[in-house]
């Protein structure tokens, strides 16, 4: 099978106004080190809005107690709003149902529990499970550990120096005794968006099913999980405006009846006998103990506020920022941009000639311009390229063309210092 390369189609949404999304995230009227902040770390964890600040607190103010437990009126109401943050992600995700809806820490957890619910139990000497090169250290390492103990490969499908996968190489790599493709949908070190819908279509002609590390794409693209029939979609609250410590899984309910649980406890039980114990149905049979109630409901105001802004119309918008910040860029003698691919999200990464990354951040910072410098959990990534680590800046719905501007004056100001 000849599988063609996906661009991102964005299609063409209401124009967005920025300068609106800006009056709804406080912090960004904090001066750092004197000068106005400029947020540039988004794919390390994005700002969180009113909406969500507000939540959290009318939720700990009005309506907060344990939930799945009490007969009372406050433990009825949180657990309703619990369950309805649930039914938020279902929409989100356009999943089938909400009890295809894990709530977990965030993407780590919820690779761990496929790794280690899904994968361990059938995996035997001698079969494979495939990566990709792009992948962030949470989507290397769990299977890492569960192939070593096992006897079985992981592959890695290699990526050209644009940043974008082999994809004939992939094609050779899932073979007949591969039980699991884990990639990843946006990489969060250089950009690139996975061609996914080929992707999945290639496993599962081949009857090996596909998990998806969305932390980075949630924020910046459509997401369809029923569309895309990937297997498990996993992402992170705050990675998409919402509270840290809280996170989902998609999985489809099949794979989820047929795993058992990893971590035990309360509220994921339908019995307890000192000789027996019958587990709850998913997804409680994945939620042990008390789940990060305020959490999930700090998530789901957190996704209805992306669901107003429109994902089409904000990757229209990151679209239009990643084109500026790349001529602005390309411009600067001995800048160099890592990941290059046709089809990208709103991430660059780079580095500058003489200048280590760590520097880069430094200078930047005391310009009040917050970026992340360093192999940014994607070692093997940056490996391929030859390098330590890049400079990265980051983008979200709230950042501007004068925001890459800024950037830009912090990167001038270092060459002039490094000179
Ligand atoms: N990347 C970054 O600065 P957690 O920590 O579980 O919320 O997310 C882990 C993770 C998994 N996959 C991808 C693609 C990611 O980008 C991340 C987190 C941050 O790039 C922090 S290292």
């Amino acid at each position: 099978m000849k599988m063609e390369r996906e661009v991102v189609g964005v299609a063409p949404a209401a124009p967005f106004d920025p300068q609106i999304a800006r009056e709804d995230f406080p912090i960004l009227r904090e001066r750092v080190n004197g000068k106005p902040l400029v947020y540039l770390d988004n794919a390390a964890s994005t700002q969180k809005p009113c909406a969500v600040i507000e939540t959290l607190t009318q939720f700990y103010r009005h309506d907060y107690a344990n939930v799945h437990r009490g007969v009372h009126a406050l433990s009825q109401r949180a657990t309703e709003r619990y369950e309805g943050a649930r039914e938020t992600v279902r929409r989100f995700l356009n999943a089938p149902s909400a009890d295809e809806i894990v709530f977990l820490r965030g993407t780590t957890e919820a690779i761990n529990l496929v790794a280690q619910s899904f994968a361990r139990p059938r995996l035997r000497r001698g079969d494979n499970v495939v990566i990709t090169a792009l992948e962030h250290h949470s989507n290397i390492v769990p299977w890492q550990l569960v192939c070593a103990t096992l006897g079985v490969e992981l592959r890695v499908v290699p990526v050209n120096d644009a940043g974008e996968l082999n994809l004939e190489g992939y094609e050779l790599m899932v073979g007949r005794r591969t039980k699991l493709v884990a990639l990843t949908h946006v990489s969060n070190a250089i950009g690139t968006v996975t061609p996914l819908r080929g992707m999945i279509a290639l496993a599962h002609e081949r009857g090996v099913p596909v998990l998806v590390d969305g932390a980075q794409a949630v924020s910046h693209l459509p997401v369809d999980v029923t569309e895309l029939d990937c297997d498990f979609y996993a992402f992170s609250g705050h990675k998409v405006f919402g509270p840290t410590g809280i996170g989902a899984l998609y999985a489809k309910a099949r794979h989820l009846a047929a795993m058992p649980p990893w971590q035990c406890g309360g509220d994921m039980i339908r019995t307890v006998a000192f000789g027996h114990t019958e587990f709850a149905d998913a997804p409680a049979k994945f939620e042990a103990g008390t789940p990060n109630i305020a959490g999930a409901i700090g998530l789901a105001a957190a996704l209805e506020y992306v669901e107003a802004a429109g994902l089409q119309a904000i990757a229209a918008h990151e679209a239009r920022l990643l084109d500026y910040v790349t001529r602005r860029l390309s411009a600067i003698h001995g800048l160099r941009i890592l990941g290059t691919a046709a089809a990208k999200a709103g991430i660059v990464s780079f580095t500058m000639q003489g200048m280590h990354p760590h520097d880069i951040g430094t200078i930047l910072d005391a310009g009040g311009v917050a970026i992340r410098a360093g192999h940014h959990c994607a070692m093997p990534l940056m490996q391929r390229y030859g390098i330590a680590g890049t400079a990265r800046a980051s983008f979200a719905l709230y950042n501007t063309t004068a925001d890459i501007d800024a950037l830009v004056a912090g990167i001038e100001e270092a060459k002039r210092l490094f000179r």
